[in-house]
Parts: structure tokens; C-alpha cells; sequence
């Protein structure tokens, strides 16, 4: 399994988030690389579009396998920006036609992640605009705020509402998601909008880790 060495962050605090590369899968914690440096999650739920957005951030088409149908990636895929830097697809939550044994074992899984990881600078909460905030995304969000974990919510597929519905839309999940520290932006892998605002959140979750 590949060591990461934590190299200093970049002398004007950006990452080229264009040279990840896939580094490893992983279906258990185990598999997982050594717990150095720092890795931004992308989580959310099935067929939000975590795999698509990855792609779109990263410009690499192929990067991450996306697909129309929901329960897509099955592993935590890992991803290496270079200098001790990861980005890792989680699989999707709330998709019902996953085995009970597979549900179990990944919220299990990432439970244990989340609590134990201690590498982890961020996370990325990418939900689909028509559907809002869903139960578990809440949960999320609640859990990141009890953790001091700094959470970014991205409101993906805004290209599917109209710019005034999206705005409004935007508006009301600021004002909720106020009271647990998180930011929000909207997002569009279609028209590939949002992209430097996410990559801007990111840069600055990595700094203030880097020099915690
Ligand atoms: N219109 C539109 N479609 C999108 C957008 N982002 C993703 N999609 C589509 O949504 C579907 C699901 O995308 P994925 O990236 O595979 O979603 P995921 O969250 O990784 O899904 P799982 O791996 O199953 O959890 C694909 O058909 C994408 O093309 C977007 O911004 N706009
Ligand atoms: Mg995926």
C-alpha cells in the first residue's frame, strides 16, 4: 500500500486539483491508505452525482465511473492530488435496492470512518437540488457540526431549475444550514458552474488543516 508523504501545501495556498490521479479502492477500513496527510470525502446521497463531480473538478472525465442509475460506486475509491492530498468517493447513502448486508457494512464503515479518521480536513456534502436536504444529509451535517468537521454543501444539478428557483432554493438551505457552520453553493456538473467557488472551499479546508 502506497505512503504519503505531507509535503508543504503551496506557496499561494491553491491545489491543482487537476493532477489526481486514482490511487487505490477500498471496501474496509484496512484497505484504506495510512492515516497521514489530509483528505477531503465527497459523500451524499445515491445518484446525487459525488462520482460527476469529482470528474468535473478534477477535469478528468473518466476519473471516477458515474452512472444513470443510483448505487454506482460500491467502494471508497481514493484519489491523490500529489503532496499528501486525497480525495475519496464515498459510496452513496439511501439507496434502497443495496443489499441489507451491503447497507449495514457501509454505514457501519463509514461511521467508523468518520469518527476515527483522523486525516480527514473536510467534507464535501453533495446533494441533488430537487431533492434539497434528505434525512440522512441532515444527520451528516448535524454529526460534522458535533465533530468540528468543516462541511461544504453542494446543491448539484441547479441546471435542472430555473436561476430564480435555484436561487431561492440556495437562500433557504443558507439559512438552515447556518446554525451548524456549513457553507452552500450551487453546482452544476452539466454547465460546469461552481466549480471555483468548490475548489476555493477546498484550498482553504486544506490550509487551516495543514497549519492546525
Ligand atoms: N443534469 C445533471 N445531471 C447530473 C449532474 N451531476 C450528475 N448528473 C447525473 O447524475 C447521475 C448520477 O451521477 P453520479 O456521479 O454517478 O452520482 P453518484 O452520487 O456518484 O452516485 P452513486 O455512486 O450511485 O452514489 C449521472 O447520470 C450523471 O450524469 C448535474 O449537475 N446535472
Ligand atoms: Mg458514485
Amino acid at each position: 500500500m502506497a505512503v504519503l508523504i505531507v509535503a508543504p501545501h503551496p506557496m499561494n495556498g491553491s491545489y491543482n486539483y487537476r493532477q489526481a490521479e486514482f490511487l487505490t479502492s477500498a471496501h474496509t477500513l484496512a484497505q484504506l491508505p495510512v492515516d497521514k496527510g489530509r483528505e477531503i470525502a465527497f459523500a451524499g446521497r445515491s445518484n446525487s452525482g459525488k462520482s460527476s463531480v469529482l470528474n468535473i473538478l478534477t477535469d478528468h472525465k473518466g476519473l471516477a465511473r458515474t452512472s444513470k442509475t443510483p448505487g454506482r460506486t460500491q467502494t471508497m475509491n481514493i484519489y491523490v492530488v500529489g503532496d499528501g492530498v486525497r480525495l475519496l468517493d464515498l459510496p452513496g447513502y439511501g439507496f434502497a435496492r443495496v443489499s441489507q448486508k451491503l447497507r449495514e457494512h457501509w454505514a457501519h464503515t463509514l461511521n467508523r470512518y468518520f469518527m476515527t479518521r483522523l486525516s480527514l480536513a473536510g467534507l464535501v456534502l453533495i446533494t441533488d437540488i430537487r431533492r434539497e436536504l434528505t434525512g440522512l444529509d441532515r444527520v451528516m451535517l448535524e454529526w460534522c457540526e458535533a465533530a468540528g468537521l468543516p462541511v461544504h454543501v453542494l446543491l448539484n444539478k441547479a441546471d435542472k431549475l430555473s436561476h430564480g428557483a435555484a436561487s431561492r432554493v440556495l437562500n433557504r438551505i443558507e439559512r438552515e444550514s447556518r446554525s451548524c457552520g456549513a457553507s452552500v453553493q450551487l453546482f452544476s456538473v452539466l454547465k460546469k458552474s461552481g466549480v471555483e467557488e468548490l475548489s476555493s472551499w477546498m484550498d482553504h479546508c486544506l490550509r487551516v488543516q495543514n497549519s492546525s
